[in-house]
């Protein structure tokens, strides 16, 4: 008798941790998907906010991003033509230069509020108008 009901417990403990792996493997799957977007468009949720840069000659899109003070954010930033990186002096963050068809990442969180311009710091970019704003509210 003793042995079955060990048994029993046994086997529940075995369950509970079968479910708990489930689970974390169902969590995984959304977060994944959100870093595989590739549509420009923002995605959020409550751990970081990833945004989907696009930079070219002599643009970034988008040129607007918008955020809540103390949250995460991460930037993937894929050139489409030449060489770009991106930079925002005031919060120290900075992408070093990516290449045609590459993609360069940073994640950061915005702890200021105001409104901080990001821009491209190759050759004439800048000037050529390769700038966005950062709006942290
Ligand atoms: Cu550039």
């Amino acid at each position: 008798m003793k042995q079955a009901l060990v048994g029993i417990l046994a086997l529940g403990l075995a369950f509970g941790m079968y479910s708990v792996t489930r689970q974390q493997q169902k969590n995984k799957v959304p977060a994944v998907q959100k870093q595989s977007s590739s549509s420009g468009a923002t995605t959020k949720d409550a751990e970081v906010k990833v945004v989907n840069l696009e930079a070219g000659s002599f643009y970034y899109k988008p040129n607007v991003i918008e955020i809540t003070k103390g949250q995460k954010i991460k930037i993937v930033m894929n050139s489409v033509s030449m060489i770009h990186d991106f930079n925002i002096d005031e919060l120290g963050v900075k992408i070093p230069i990516v290449k045609d068809g590459d993609t360069g990442t940073i994640e950061f969180t915005a702890d200021k509020v105001g409104s901080f311009e990001y821009y491209c710091s190759v050759g004439q970019h800048r000037a050529n108008g390769q700038v966005g704003t950062l709006t942290v509210k």
